[in-house]
This record gives structure tokens, sequence and C-alpha cells, in this order.
């Protein structure tokens, strides 16, 4: 395979260099940078003071304020050549994802797709900002909704989707006519810096860009906080825990300021009598297992109705013993590493404290690749006697809680009892079970599938979820409308002065 006969330090070099990334940005500074493949440090990252973000939030709306005043479609341009730089450079930056993120090939690429989707969702968006013309109740007046730009974007971005979150926020922005400043997660800086020099060449053949239109800080929660709290920035989109939305949320609200939370996921799945089982196998085995269980919309709980259990949970334990764990850079495995130790205590403990609660536990052993650093595991089906302890909260893992259900009606109840709302899937072929999911008082989700898994959602839709997942909206769908300020417009095109509701008010 490409590559494996270079050092993950050397790959990863002679990867910047071909995506244009200024070696100082990532040799000789303080930030040190691991691969969870491995464990080794692939590179130190130069940080930034608080006085370089206090002086790159002040750039960006600068460029905002030119920006802004770009026709749309034009904005839609940048994008369009950012979408074809992402393109031509999608398999170093996909090598680039796997080599950070421990992602394998298939999802390190289907992340940079994700991105190429979002850019070309976002130039058509740029000829479609629409407001609505509204029936007005007074004679010769017409109104209407204009959707102006906001101004400075933030985005603080997790280790998990490292590139394609980023790109959801900044392609949207963009073509509505913001600047952003992105705050990528400490343990995935290189991509971010790929991201950052991709762009930078967009915005070299687009022209006349003003300068810090799109611009990346590296560092701690320190600059997050910064991006929360300064004056400037109108909306902060972040993705992250629900603790760091407890935090984030409260300080936007204090200066009014706006909020994108996509907080965490305890995203589960319901599989009822009629079924296809071959298909919720696939499915399950995809949404629980896949990207390590690292993904806010990973399958972590999952109802089976008593009638197929036995029928499916021998079936999913055997998938579950079978699954290839290992390299994703030189094995076909199909699980890759957790992104480090923290992730790794954080699995054992749950799965302790779940055998407390009785659970059954398979898999969930370390798996040795001869790396003291690096941290692979068997994923973890448990099978629970009831939703109680670790169930009800997210733990960034491949877990999987198995549960046995008899009434249609207590697992949707079940379903809902979480914290989280964020994504949902129930498997049948039965039509009444499958709208009931759907309808208001089933799933009480962000995202809900009928016979597909809980993870993987297409950008076109809107993605985000309820409860402590945030209620934010990005991607698809009328997301953008985050990204924009409404007015509303009267306009009195005849010579008299009505005034609304009947009101009299003669001088
Ligand atoms: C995330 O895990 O933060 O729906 C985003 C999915 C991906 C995005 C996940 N398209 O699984």
């Amino acid at each position: 395979m490409k590559g494996s006969k270079m050092t993950i330090a050397q790959e990863v070099k002679s990867l910047l260099t071909k995506l244009e990334v200024n070696e100082a940005a990532y040799t000789g500074g303080t930030m040190p940078s691991f691969s969870p493949v491995t464990g080794e440090k692939i590179a130190d990252i130069a940080t930034h003071s608080s006085d370089d973000t206090a002086k790159t939030i002040e750039k960006a709306d600068a460029a905002f304020r030119q920006w802004r005043l770009v026709p749309a479609p034009k904005r839609g341009e940048l994008v369009r050549l950012f979408g074809e730089e992402l393109r031509a450079r999608k398999s170093e930056l996909g090598r680039l994802v796997s080599i950070e993120a421990g992602k394998i090939p298939s999802e390190g690429l289907g992340e940079v797709q994700e991105m190429i989707d979002i850019c070309d969702f976002a130039v058509g968006l740029s000829r479609q900002l629409y407001g609505l013309t509204i029936a007005t109740e007074r004679p010769g007046h017409r109104m209407m909704e204009t959707w102006h730009p906001l101004g400075v974007v933030g985005v603080i971005s997790a280790f998990n989707f490292p590139v394609a979150v980023w790109s959801w926020n900044t392609a949207l922005a963009l073509v509505c006519g913001n600047a952003v400043v992105w705050k990528p997660s400490e343990k995935t800086p290189l991509t971010a810096l790929a991201c950052q020099a991709i762009f930078d060449r967009a915005v070299a053949r687009f022209g006349d860009v003003p300068a810090g239109l799109a611009q990346t800080l590296m560092g701690d929660r320190t600059i997050g906080e910064a991006l929360v709290d300064h004056p400037k920035v109108a909306l902060v989109s972040a993705t992250g825990s629900t603790r760091m939305g407890r935090e984030v949320g409260p300080r936007l609200a204090k200066r009014f300021a706006r909020s994108i939370l996509e907080l965490g996921g305890n995203n589960a799945g319901i599989v009822c009598p009629s079924a296809d089982l071959d298909m919720a196998l696939r499915a399950i085995a995809f949404g629980a297992m896949g990207t390590a269980g690292q993904r806010c919309t990973t399958l972590r709980r999952l109802f089976v109705h008593e009638s197929v259990y036995d029928t499916l949970v021998p079936r999913l334990k055997k998938a579950y013993e079978s699954v290839t764990v290992g390299s994703p850079l030189d094995t076909a495995a199909l699980v890759g590493p957790l992104i480090d130790k923290v992730a790794f205590d954080n699995m054992q403990k749950s799965l302790h404290e779940a055998a407390e609660h009785g659970g059954k536990v398979t898999g969930g052993a370390r798996v040795d690749t001869g790396h003291a650093e690096a941290y692979y595991v068997r994923p973890a089906l448990v099978e629970m006697p009831k939703q109680d302890g670790p169930v009800l909260e997210e733990t960034f893992a491949p877990i999987l809680y198995v549960m046995k259900y008899s009434d249609f009606d207590q697992a949707i109840a079940d379903h809902n009892a979480v914290g989280a709302g964020l994504s949902s899937s129930i498997f049948t072929l039965n039509l009444q079970e499958a709208e009931r999911f759907l309808s208001p008082d089933g799933s009480d989700c962000g995202i809900a599938n009928v016979n597909i898994g809980t993870s993987g959602a297409e950008i076109g839709g809107a993605f985000g979820g309820e409860k402590e997942t945030g209620g934010g909206r990005e991607s698809g769908s009328d997301a953008w409308k985050a990204y924009m300020r409404r007015a509303t417009n009267t306009v009195n095109y005849s010579s008299a002065l009505p005034l609304a509701q009947g009101v009299s008010f003669d001088i």
C-alpha cells in the first residue's frame, strides 16, 4: 500500500509538503500532535497567543465588512473553487485524516467527499438565499424579508470529524457573506492546517478576496473561549461534548450572540418483529462499530423485540467477534484505533459499570498492535437487563448496549429516556411502526431514520439534534439561515400613511 515503506512521520511530512502547508506551522512549535495509529508524535504545532487571537478576529471582522458587499453568487464562486481544490487533493487529505484521526481509508476519503458535497450544495445555495414576500394588511404597501450577512463566525470542531464539520460551517458561512475563524481540536491540528492551505489556494485563484476571510487558530481551550467572548464574533458553531456546550451556550447567550451547538449523542435503534434482519445487522454493525464508535451519530443503544432477539443478537455477537481491528494505514481492518488513552480508559470504566448493572459484555479488550501508546480495542456488545447506569450516558467508544423489549410504546419511551437527542433508527417493514416512530410521539431526535442506521447522514439534510445535543442545525436544508440575519422590510408606495392594526394617530 502507498506509503507503507515510509514512517508515519515521513509520510506526514510528504503529505503536508504536497498540500503546501508551511513547515513552520508544524515543526518547532509547543503543541505536540500524535497519531492514534501508532501513538507516535507527528508534529509540534506552532500555537497562537491571545494577542494573535484578538488580531485574527479583528482581521476577520474587516474582511467580513468587504465580503458582505460581494454578490452572493460571486461568493459562491470562491466556494466552487474550494470544492475543485478539494477534489484535486482528496486522496492526500483523506490519508491525513486517517493518520491523524485513525479513520479507515474509505472513511477518511468519505469525510473529504462530505466536504466536496457541501461545497456543491453551498454553490447552488449562493443563488437561493431567498426571503419571502408577505401579504400586508395596508393598501399600497409591500412587505418582504431580506437575508443579510451576519458577521464573523467562530467554528470550534472536534477530533472525530476534523475536516467535514468545519467545511459544513465554512462553505455556508462564506456564501452567506461571513468571515470564519476556526479553532480545530488540539487532537487534529494537521488536517486543519491542510484545509487552510487548500482554502488559501482557492483564494489565490479567485483573486480579490479580503485578507483574513477564513483563518485558523491553533491552541488550547483559551482560543475557543476568546471566540466565545469576543464581541465581534456574531455566531459560534461548536461541536463537542454536552459538558462543553453547557459552558459555551450560556456565555454566548450572555452577550446575545448566536450559537449552533452540536453536542453529544446517545443514539438508539429499535428492531421490530418484521425487520429485515440481514439489513438491520449490517446497519447496526456499521452504526455501532464504524469509526471505532467515535461519531456523534454512533449507534449506542439497541432495543430488540423479544421475538427476534435470539435470532439477531447471536448473529450480532458473531459480527463483533469477527470484525477486523487494526491499523487503518496498512491493513484492511474495519475498526481503527481510539483517539487516545483517555478514550480507552473511559470505555473500560463504562464497561465495568455496565457489568455492575448486570450487563453481559462481549468484547471490549485492548488489542495489542505492538505500539504501547496506541489504543485499539475489540468493539463491545453489552446485553443489558434494562436501560440503566452507563447506558444513559454517551461514552465515545464502540460500546453497543442491547436490550430486549416486548411492548412498542415502552420501547419508544425508553428510546427517548436519555438526555441526548441526536439520531435514531427503526428497523421494521410495518408501516404503522415506521410512521409512528417519525410522528410527534415517536423519536424525539433531530434525525430519525427508517431501515437505515443512525450514522452517515448526507449533507443535504439539516444535521443536529434536540435536548442535550444542543438544538443546532448545520449543513443542508435551511440551516444556512442561522448564518444570516433576517430583516423584515415594509415599503409604502402609496401617498397615504395607514397604520397597522387600525391605529389612528392624526397630528
Ligand atoms: C459527527 O460525528 O460529529 O452523520 C458528525 C454522520 C456524519 C457526520 C457526523 N455525516 O455520521
